[in-house]
C-alpha cells in the first residue's frame, strides 16, 4: 500500500478517474505532475490524454511495441500503443468496424499521434513477405501526403492543411491488407498567399532546395526558394526545424515505394513547377487600364510543363470570355483581375493534382481481396486555429473541430447517459456545454452561415470580401481550365477532363460541398465503434518542458474533459447485455453451469454472488449488467480463462487413459 502511494506521488494517477477529487485543479496538477517526468500519456477510462512533449521521447520503438502487444489496457502505463492494440484486438476478436478520433488545437500532436498508431500496425500486426509491400505503402504515403498538404504556419511548423480519415484494413488474421484515404478540403489558397511567418506547402522548398541540377534544369527552374513569389510572401523561407534537402530524398524514395513510375513522377514535378512559374507571371497595364503580359518566358515554361497552348493560355489569363446569344466576346481583364485568375488557376491545378494524388495513392494500397475485412479509421485533421486576422479557411477548419466535437459529445456524454436513463439506472446527470448550438449556427438549412453564404453568392452586386472571392473564383476558375482539358500532361488532363466546360448547371459553392463531405464523414464514424484520444498542446513556443498552465486549462475546458471525467467516474466501465455475459462466465459458478434454467438476468445475479462482486461494483439493469472498475471485469475474464484451460486438462487426462 505504500509503495502504491509512493508510486501515486512520485508520478501521479496513471487514469484520472481514479483521482480523489475531480475538480480542474486536482486534474491539471496530475497531468503537470506526470509531464514533468516525461509521462505525457493519461487515461480517462478508455480515452487516452496526450501531451505535446516538443522533444523525441524514447517510447515508441519495437521493444515497447512488444510490451504493450495483447495485454489489457489497464495492466500497463498509459500509452499509444496501449489503445492502438485494444482497438486492434476488440476488432479481432469482436470482427467489428473501428475508428480513432484525433483531435485537439493546431499543433497539438494529432498527425504524430496517427503516424505512431500507423506504424504499431505496420510493425506488429502478424505479417507475411506479400503484405510487408502494403504496409510499406501505407507508411510511406505518410511523407508524400505531408509534402504536398503539410506546410509551416505560426502555429505549427508541420501543420496539416488538409484533413485525413485513412482506413486501415485487416483480415480475419489481424494482417493489414490494404488501405484508404479520404481528403477533406486543402487550404489552397496557402497556394498563391501566405501570411508572415508562414510558408508555402513544403514540397515547393523541397523541390527548389533538393532537386538535382538535371531536374531543375529541365523545370525551368532556379535553385532557392527567393526566386519564386509564391514562395516568399511569408518571409520565412528557411525553418530550423525542417530540412528540406532531406525531406526531398524521403520523398522521392517514398514515390518509389508507393509504385510511382518515372513518367509519373516527372509529370508531377512538371506540375509542382508550373505552378511556381505562374506565380512569376507579371501583368502591365495599357494605357486603358486592361492587363497585358510583362513578359513570355514563365508563360512559355507554363505552357511547356503543362502541355497547353500558350495563346490560349495567355488569352484565359488575360481576357474574359463573355457569351453573347451565339457570339463569343473576349472582355480584357484588368491587372487585379488578371493576377486574379492568375491565381485562381494556381490553386486550380494544384488543387487538383493533391487529389489526384490521394487517388494514386488509394489505388497503390488498394486490397486486392476485399473479402471479410474490418476496418480501424484514423481520423486526423487540422486542428482548431485562431490567428489575428482568420479567414475562409479557418471557417472551414473550425467547423470541422465543432462537428467533430458534435459527434464526441453524442457518442460519450450524451448516449452514456441516455443508456443509463433507458436502463433505469439511478443517475446524477452530469451538465456538459452541448455545441450542437454552435453547429446548428453554420449548418442549419436557411437561417445558417452558410444558407447565408451560399445566398450572397447568387446575388449579384453588393458582394462582401468572401463572396466576392468565392464567386470570382468560380467565374474565373472555369476559363483556364477550359484550356487545362486539352493539357499534355496526363495529370493535368486527367484532372480537368471531367469538368465540362459548356455546363450550365451552378456548381455547389465550397463551403457547402465541404458540408455534405463532413456529414458523410459523420455516417462513416457513427457506423464504427469509437477511441479517443484528445491531444493538448504544452505551451505556444514550440519549446520542450514547459507546461503553460492557463493554456492547458484552456483546452482541458473547450475540449470538455472535465464532464467527460465525471461521467466516466460516476458512471460504469463496462456494459454487457445478460445473455452475452452469461453464456460466457456461467462455466465459473455451478449453479449456472452447464445451464441456468430461468431468466438471463437472474443467473447473472446468482452468477456475480458466487464470484464475490461488492454491491458497489456493479449495477443491474433492465438488459444488461454494468459494471464499475474495468479490474472487476478482468479478475472476472482471468478466472474464465483458467477454468477454461483446467476444463481442457482435465479432458486431455480423461482421453489419455484411452
Ligand atoms: P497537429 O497535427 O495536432 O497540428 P503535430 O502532430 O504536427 O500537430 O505536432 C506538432 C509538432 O509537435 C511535431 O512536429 C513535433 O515536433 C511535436 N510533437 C507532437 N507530438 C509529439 C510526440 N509525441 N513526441 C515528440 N514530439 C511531438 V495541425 O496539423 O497544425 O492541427 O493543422
Ligand atoms: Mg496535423
Amino acid at each position: 500500500m505504500e509503495g502504491a502511494l509512493t508510486a501515486r506521488d512520485r508520478v501521479g494517477i496513471q487514469d484520472f478517474v481514479l483521482l480523489d477529487e475531480t475538480t480542474e485543479a486536482a486534474f491539471l496538477s496530475n497531468l503537470k505532475k506526470r509531464f514533468s517526468k516525461d509521462l505525457i500519456y493519461t487515461y480517462i477510462g478508455t480515452l487516452l490524454v496526450s501531451v505535446n512533449p516538443y522533444k523525441e521521447l524514447d517510447i515508441y520503438n519495437k521493444k515497447q511495441m512488444d510490451i504493450y502487444m495483447g495485454v489489457n489496457f489497464f495492466e500497463l502505463p498509459p500509452h499509444i500503443y496501449a489503445l492502438a492494440d485494444n482497438a486492434y484486438h476488440t476488432m479481432l476478436t469482436e470482427f467489428n468496424n473501428h475508428f480513432i478520433l484525433i483531435s485537439g488545437e493546431s499543433g497539438a500532436g494529432k498527425t504524430e499521434a496517427s503516424k505512431k498508431i500507423l506504424q504499431y500496425y505496420a510493425v506488429s500486426c502478424p505479417s507475411t513477405t506479400l503484405l510487408n509491400t502494403v504496409r510499406d505503402k501505407m507508411l510511406m504515403s505518410n511523407p508524400v501526403l505531408e509534402a504536398f498538404g503539410n506546410a509551416k504556419t505560426l502555429k505549427n511548423d508541420n501543420s496539416s492543411r488538409f484533413g485525413k480519415y485513412m482506413d486501415i484494413q485487416f483480415d480475419s488474421q489481424g494482417d493489414a491488407v490494404g488501405g484508404h484515404i479520404l481528403n477533406y478540403l486543402l487550404e489552397k489558397s496557402r497556394v498563391v498567399h501566405q501570411n508572415h511567418g508562414e510558408r508555402n506547402f513544403h514540397i515547393f522548398y523541397q523541390l527548389v532546395e533538393g532537386g538535382s541540377d538535371d531536374l531543375l534544369h529541365q523545370l525551368g527552374l532556379e535553385r532557392g526558394c527567393q526566386h519564386y513569389n509564391y514562395l516568399t510572401q511569408g518571409q520565412c523561407p528557411i525553418v530550423p526545424s525542417i530540412n528540406d534537402k532531406n525531406d526531398w530524398k524521403t520523398v522521392k524514395n517514398a514515390l518509389q515505394i508507393i509504385s510511382f513510375n518515372e513518367t509519373a513522377t516527372n509529370h508531377l514535378f512538371e506540375v509542382i513547377a508550373s505552378v511556381l512559374h505562374l506565380g512569376n507571371v507579371r501583368f502591365d497595364s495599357d494605357s486603358k487600364g486592361h492587363a497585358l503580359l510583362n513578359n513570355n518566358t514563365e508563360l512559355h515554361w507554363v505552357s511547356n510543363l503543362l502541355g497547353v497552348d500558350a495563346h490560349r493560355l495567355q488569352e484565359g489569363l488575360t481576357f474574359r470570355k463573355i457569351e453573347a446569344k451565339k457570339d463569343q466576346v473576349l472582355s480584357p481583364f484588368t491587372t487585379d483581375h488578371a493576377i486574379y485568375a492568375r491565381d485562381a488557376l494556381a490553386k486550380a491545378i494544384y488543387g487538383q493534382t493533391f487529389t489526384w494524388l490521394v487517388n494514386r495513392i488509394n489505388e497503390s494500397m488498394e486490397n486486392e481481396d476485399p473479402s471479410r475485412k474490418t476496418v480501424i479509421g484514423l481520423l486526423d485533421i487540422y486542428g482548431f486555429e485562431v490567428f489575428y486576422v482568420n479567414s475562409f479557411e479557418q471557417f472551414c477548419i473550425n467547423y470541422c473541430n465543432e462537428k467533430l466535437q458534435q459527434l464526441f459529445i453524442e457518442l460519450t456524454l450524451k448516449s452514456e447517459q441516455e443508456e443509463y436513463e433507458a436502463e433505469g439506472i439511478e443517475w446524477e446527470p452530469v451538465q456538459f456545454f452541448n455545441n450542437k448550438i454552435i453547429c446548428d449556427l453554420i449548418e442549419e438549412k436557411h437561417t445558417g452561415i452558410i444558407s447565408l453564404l451560399d445566398e450572397e453568392c447568387l446575388r449579384p452586386g453588393d458582394a462582401t470580401d468572401l463572396t466576392f472571392l468565392e464567386r470570382l473564383e468560380e467565374k474565373m476558375g472555369n476559363h483556364p481550365h477550359f484550356l487545362m482539358c486539352q493539357s499534355k500532361n496526363d495529370i493535368v488532363k486527367e484532372c480537368f477532363s471531367s469538368m465540362d466546360p459548356d455546363s450550365r448547371r451552378r456548381p455547389e459553392t465550397v463551403v457547402t460541398q465541404f458540408k455534405s463531405s463532413l456529414q458523410k464523414l459523420t455516417e462513416i464514424l457513427v457506423a464504427k465503434e469509437a477511441w479517443y484520444i484528445r491531444c493538448l498542446k504544452s505551451n505556444e513556443s514550440k519549446q520542450s518542458g514547459q507546461f503553460d498552465e492557463a493554456l492547458i486549462r484552456h483546452q482541458v475546458k473547450y475540449l470538455g474533459l472535465m464532464e467527460h471525467l465525471r461521467v466516466r467516474r460516476a458512471g460504469f466501465a463496462y456494459r454487457r447485455k445478460y445473455d452475452v455475459f452469461l453464456k460466457r462466465y456461467k462455466p465459473l459458478c455451478p449453479a449456472t453451469w452447464p445451464h441456468w434454467r430461468g431468466v438471463a438476468a437472474d443467473g447473472v445475479e446468482v452468477l456475480v454472488q458466487h464470484l464475490g462482486y461488492l454491491p458497489d461494483e456493479y449495477k443491474m439493469g433492465r438488459t444488461k449488467i454494468f459494471i464499475r472498475h474495468p479490474r472487476t471485469l478482468f479478475a472476472t475474464e482471468d478466472a474464465y480463462e483458467k477454468c477454461k484451460h483446467e476444463l481442457a486438462t482435465r479432458i486431455q487426462a480423461k482421453y489419455k487413459g484411452y
